[in-house]
């Protein structure tokens, strides 16, 4: 009797795993007739950068006030946290002193790095894709070449001087840094925005404090381990207010790892593949936190790589 009820017990247990091996994702790409052509157009590579008009420049002008700048940006150097293999090395050269009579001294450096994808970074639309369908559905093996991609380049992102909105999570939660893999909801971003005191308008740079910076160049283990971000749902709800971009002060932007393990940062698909929304990651974000500043004039130009994924980059806060 008890042989049986013991077997009963297992199958249960197995069956139980089984059925949850089996569960669907909580969040699925959308098919390609559901997401193409994007709202910009058949063939448009800018996304949201279409959203940089010169009204949008000719308001952000007007929340400088003071004109303090503040900057947004990690320094590019030794000690700076890296996502998998990517890395960033710098070799001086000390080149020559000129024998003229004013004893020009000249130097340079060797920079070996992924420029892309490295320190303060900004993400375009071939830097990610569903199976071989990008953004507004280019395909990744006819638009990637040897010398980069012949379509979604980085070269496409337009200078940006808008309107920045600082959505404060930690200081809506009361701590200085969220949790390891906290994720970020729809009610909590309504919440902080209800208590600042501001709502969004199309063409933000909409950027998140989660506080993880905190970790960034100290903690680099745990910073890259993991990090409280949005989630789908969230960005799904942000996205619908059309940013300009999406930006965080951690590394992915969103939660990491997904709290449903089976999806793997869903919200890079959702932004840049889905609806052409870029992402911007590791921003510096205290001194902007530290003078309560959450509106200012955002400006940030990409470096102009032909063909890349994505750019290090040195945002400015202006008010
Ligand atoms: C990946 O490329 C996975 O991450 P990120 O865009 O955050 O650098």
């Amino acid at each position: 009797m008890k042989c049986i009820a013991f077997a009963a017990a297992m199958s249960a247990v197995l069956m139980a795993s089984t059925a949850s091996l089996a569960q669907t994702p909580s969040w699925a790409v959308p098919p390609e007739s559901a997401r193409c052509p994007s709202k910009w157009g058949v063939g448009d590579e800018r996304g949201s950068g279409n959203l940089m008009k010169p009204q949008v420049v000719l308001d952000a002008i007007k929340l400088i006030k003071s004109g303090e700048v503040i900057d947004l940006a990690h320094v590019l150097g030794a000690g700076m946290p890296f996502f998998g293999t990517r890395r960033f090395d710098m070799h001086l050269k000390r080149t020559f002193m000129n024998p003229q009579s004013n004893e020009r001294g000249s130097n340079e450096e060797m920079v070996l790095s992924e420029i892309g994808q490295v320190g303060t970074q900004f993400d375009g639309f071939a830097h990610q894709s569903h199976r071989n369908s990008h953004y507004n559905c280019f395909k990744t093996d006819e638009i990637a070449t040897r010398t980069g991609f012949t379509k979604l380049g980085i070269e496409n992102a337009p200078a940006f001087f808008t309107r920045g909105v600082l959505i404060d999570i930690a200081g809506y939660k009361g701590v200085d840094m969220l949790g390891d893999s906290y994720e970020i909801t729809v009610e909590d971003v309504e919440g902080a925005l209800k208590k600042q005191n501001l709502t969004l308008k199309a063409g933000d740079a909409v950027i998140i404090h989660t506080g993880w910076g905190k970790l960034y160049g100290k903690d680099n283990a745990r910073f890259v381990k993991s990090c409280p971000g949005i989630g789908v749902k969230a960005a799904e709800w942000l996205i619908s207010q059309n940013p300009v971009l999406l930006g965080s002060d951690n590394w992915p932007v969103e939660v990491a790892p997904n709290p449903d393990p089976q999806i793997s940062l869903p919200v890079h698909q959702i932004a840049l593949v889905v609806n052409g929304v870029h992402l911007l990651e590791n921003l510096k974000l205290d001194e902007l936190v530290a003078k309560n500043v959450q509106e200012f004039a955002f400006i940030m130009r990409v470096l102009k790589i032909r063909g890349a994924t994505g750019s290090t980059v040195s945002p400015i806060a202006v008010r």
